[in-house]
């Protein structure tokens, strides 16, 4: 309950200053205005100008994404001899996870990280992520494909920059896990009329329905609140996310379902991506590369941190339960006839990317 006062406490208090700052004439909050973005010719340090770039992302201090902004914000702020500097956001700095969509396509802001659960309504393909047991539980596999598939990094990423996004990478913050009162999520029985959180993607909706649930879509800033007066009975996420957003005070049981990933991506406005010197954009290209590598230990670190947490938290017992291969296999079969709707009513290219996406997973195993 502390932490998760002082989150909101944070999110509210920075939404306030930053909303404030920016409304007054696009001032970033440390006396630069809006116009250096892109360099105006003076203080060149090294070879490069000196800019200011806002990096916003969907979590709080701490968080995967949180920590991976400031990384990256760090390293660029190295290799250009300090003339990039970036401004990273936390969850709530400058409004929902949708606002901050609708932000990087009008180039507010330059870089976001943003879950494609998000951007349903707009980039249909995008919610091929939304499918449950696509991708191979061991996830070292997983990120491995995410690293190299084209179905993604090319015909996916087109899709993106249709919106003037460009997902420079995807890569994984764990596997999904289920929390609920009452009783674990152990078949789809228990999933009937079942009151379930969800972000914004129709498929994700799709995905439970199938089994029986009501979805619910809501920003993860109201969802403890939902939780705890029931006016959801249940979520899910990777652990980290659940233990830190201390989901897990207000909830009895955790199903570790491994149902599915939750990817995130590494987005960039594209029409300023494109604008930047060839220097500068191979340098955010090497750092975003550079990056996948030591996000991927980093979801890992935090994922095993927040178990243990979770396990050791006697003052919030929250009972945790493992599925059998069994009892996912009768999940997996319904999520199969939910790849069918995607194919027929979702994409707009009729499956073409899944299908690719299929076959490269097909590869790796
Ligand atoms: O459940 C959500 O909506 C949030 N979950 C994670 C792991 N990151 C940000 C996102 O908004």
């Amino acid at each position: 309950m502390i932490i998760f006062n002082k989150k909101i406490f944070g999110f509210a208090l920075a939404m306030f200053l930053t909303l404030g700052l920016l409304a007054a004439c696009g001032d970033d909050g440390d006396g630069d205005t809006e116009g250096d973005t892109g360099g105006d010719g003076e203080g060149a340090e090294g070879d490069f100008e000196s800019q200011q770039w806002r990096f916003v992302t969907e979590e709080v201090e701490g968080q995967v994404q949180y920590v991976y902004a400031e990384e990256f914000a760090d390293r660029m702020y190295e290799k250009t001899d300090g003339a990039v500097e970036i401004d990273v956001y936390e969850f709530g700095g400058l409004g929902s996870e949708t606002d901050q969509v609708d932000q990087l396509m009008q180039g507010t802001v330059e870089m976001a990280i943003m879950s494609p659960g998000f951007t349903g309504d707009m980039v249909d393909e995008g919610q091929l992520f939304a499918l449950h047991f696509l991708f191979p539980d061991d996830i070292a596999t997983t990120q491995d494909i995410l690293n190299n598939s084209e179905a993604l990094n090319t015909d996916l990423r087109e899709r993106y920059e249709e919106h003037n996004i460009s997902p420079l990478a995807f890569w994984t913050e764990g596997a999904m896990q289920w929390t609920s009162n009452d009783h674990p999520l152990t078949s789809p029985d228990e999933f009937e009329n079942f009151q379930m959180r969800v972000q914004t993607s129709p498929l994700i909706m799709e995905s439970y329905e199938a089994y029986g649930a009501n979805p619910q879509d809501m920003s993860w800033g109201e969802l403890y609140t939902a939780l705890d007066r029931g006016t959801v009975d249940g979520q899910e996420n990777p652990i980290f996310f659940i233990g830190d957003a201390s989901f897990h005070e207000v909830q009895d049981y955790l199903t570790l379902a491994s149902h599915n990933n939750y990817v995130a991506m590494t987005t960039v406005n594209t029409e300023w991506y494109e604008g930047l010197d060839d220097d500068l954009r191979a340098l955010v290209d090497e750092t975003t590369e550079e990056l996948q590598d030591w996000v991927f230990e980093e979801q890992d670190r935090q994922n095993e941190e927040f178990l243990t947490a979770i396990e050791e938290d006697t003052d919030n017992p929250t009972e945790i339960v493992e599925l059998t291969e069994e009892e996912r296999d009768v999940f997996r079969e319904i999520a199969m006839d939910v790849r069918e709707f995607y194919r027929n009513e979702v994409s707009g290219v009729g499956g073409e990317i899944l299908d690719k996406l299929e076959e490269e997973i097909a590869e790796h195993e």
